[in-house]
């Protein structure tokens, strides 16, 4: 690999928290013979590099060079194949300030190690079998992590989960494989007549590969965040319903229109999902150029939006603009504000009451929300479409039958998900050749077509693991990892 992570047995070292100031800070190490080599940069060698695995030991980092000190610390050895990495390792919990954690460094780099690559230590985790690949993506996530519910996946994920139904999934397409292979040396006529089991498991494995590649809309919103806009006309009570959402003043709220003129992002978890929430400039023709401007990004940040929340002014209602916004955003959740004030009309069918200054309406709303997210009902302008729709239709018609309906109850956590866009990716190929197997069976016996798509499946399910992938995908996704992981 170019940038160089198969070399397994270099000796590396890198920072593993993270580099601010702190009370303590970690260096780690891996590569075969790591204690020993620390050892060469260590007030007690015959101590580092006789002490049996899981042993801490307490002394100074020393500058080979020079024979001074750089920091006091506990080393904690790791002996292959337990630890992190299943290598040779040892962690240098020491001092949490940058003098500390560089002197330290320096001196391990003096004595032979190599500054570590980003995600070169969980590269080797999986290299020595310790993970599968799915199982080391979830190690970045559970790293990047912003709600409960989403490190709840990367755990699950992290365990294996996943691994395990993607490798008995693999096994049931091996097995139609074997069994293609098998009626092909007995001739393709065996096939046309009685019950036909191969098929029927061609498609069973199909539905399980189209159910993993529909996991991602939701696996993708709690790996990565969903992006949710408040948008609609000024003085509708953006801001004030944005505060809400916050528990805090964090946009200016007033009565004169135009108040906010550019877009604000706030984090928040809605639910369990991580949301970015952005509150707009109020859409108007806007009789100043900056405002303007602060109305076109707003509109451009609603179009790429996972979610758009349209709000009115429930005194004043949804005029022909508004309708004319809410045309080209088909999937916008629409709220009916100010439902407080006696002079508010009454909410028509399709609108969510609200008020946003005493929060009556405002759990039904949140609820709301979260359903949408969660059934994957993203408002048709989400990232990423592409690859999420999947390049076939067929898949697609699969992909909305599995969505969950709307009701605003969490998904059961049975079934792993997939999380990254590599992985779904791998079950669309996989559920495409499978579709196509199917098919090559139900036309009349193509076997030796159907095995084709069926080796190819199998690879697809393979790649997903990571039991076989590409070197450069490798790269890809370890140096997407922060270094010191
Ligand atoms: N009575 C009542 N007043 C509200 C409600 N929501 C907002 N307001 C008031 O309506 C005015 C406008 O609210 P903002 O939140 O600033 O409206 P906005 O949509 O952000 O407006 P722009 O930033 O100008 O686009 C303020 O005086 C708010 O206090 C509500 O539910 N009830
Ligand atoms: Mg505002």
């Amino acid at each position: 690999m170019p940038s160089g992570y198969l070399r397994l047995d270099v000796p590396i070292a890198a920072l593993a928290t993270a580099p601010v100031p702190a009370a303590l800070a970690v260096v780690r190490t891996s590569g075969p013979g790591a204690p020993e080599l620390a050892a060469k940069a260590f007030s007690r060698p015959e101590a580092l590099s006789r002490a049996e695995t899981h042993r801490a030991v307490h002394g100074f980092v020393r500058d080979p060079e020079t024979g001074r000190n750089a920091d006091e610390v506990v080393a904690l050895v790791f002996r292959a194949p337990s630890g992190y990495t299943g290598q040779d390792a040892v962690d240098f919990v020491c001092h949490g300030g940058p003098a500390a954690w560089e002197g330290v460094l320096t001196a391990l780099e003096k004595a032979g190690f190599e500054r570590a690559l980003p995600g070169e230590f969980t590269f080797r985790a999986f290299a020595a079998g310790k993970m599968d690949l799915a199982a080391a993506e979830a190690v970045d996530e559970l790293v990047r992590a912003r709600t409960g519910e989403a490190r709840q996946e990367a755990l699950e994920r992290l365990s294996g989960g996943l691994g395990r139904e993607v490798s008995d999934l693999r096994d049931a397409v091996l097995a139609a494989l074997t069994e293609a292979e098998a009626r092909l040396d007995y001739g393709e006529d065996e096939l046309a007549d009685g019950p036909d089991d191969l098929l029927a498991a061609v498609r069973a494995a199909r539905s399980r590969a189209e159910a993993l590649a529909a996991s991602h809309a939701v696996g993708r919103l709690l790996a990565e965040g969903a992006r949710v806009a408040l948008a609609g006309p000024t003085n509708a009570g953006k801001s004030r319903l944005f505060n809400l959402f916050l528990k805090e003043e964090r946009s200016i709220v007033s009565e004169s229109h135009g108040t906010t003129r550019d877009y604000i992002e706030a984090d928040l978890d809605l639910d369990g999902i991580p949301v970015a929430l952005f509150d707009t400039a109020g859409l108007r023709e806007a009789p100043d150029p900056v405002e303007a401007e602060g109305v076109r990004r707003s509109r451009l940040l609603a179009e790429g939006a996972d979610l758009v929340v349209y709000l009115v002014d429930g005194t004043r209602g949804a005029g022909p603009g508004d309708l004319d916004t809410l045309g080209s955003l088909p999937g916008a959740v629409r709220v009916w504000n100010k439902v407080d004030l006696p002079e508010a009309l009454p909410a028509p069918e399709g609108w969510i009451p609200l008020s946003a200054a005493t929060g009556e309406g405002f759990p039904a709303l949140a609820a709301e929300l979260g359903a949408r997210l969660r059934g994957g009902a993203l408002s048709g302008n989400a990232r990423g479409t592409e690859l999420d729709r999947g390049a076939s239709g067929d898949l697609d018609e699969a992909q909305r039958a599995s969505s969950p309906p709307i009701s605003g109850r969490p998904l059961p956590h049975t079934a792993p998900r997939l999380a990254s866009r590599r992985q779904a990716d791998c079950a669309r190929r996989a559920a495409r050749a499978l579709a196509a197997a199917g098919a090559a069976l139900a036309a009349g016996a193509h076997l030796d077509a159907a095995a084709v798509d069926l080796r190819e499946a199998a690879d697809a399910l393979a790649e997903l693991t990571g039991e076989s992938v590409p070197e450069s995908v490798l790269e890809m996704i370890f140096s997407r990892f922060c270094v010191g992981k």
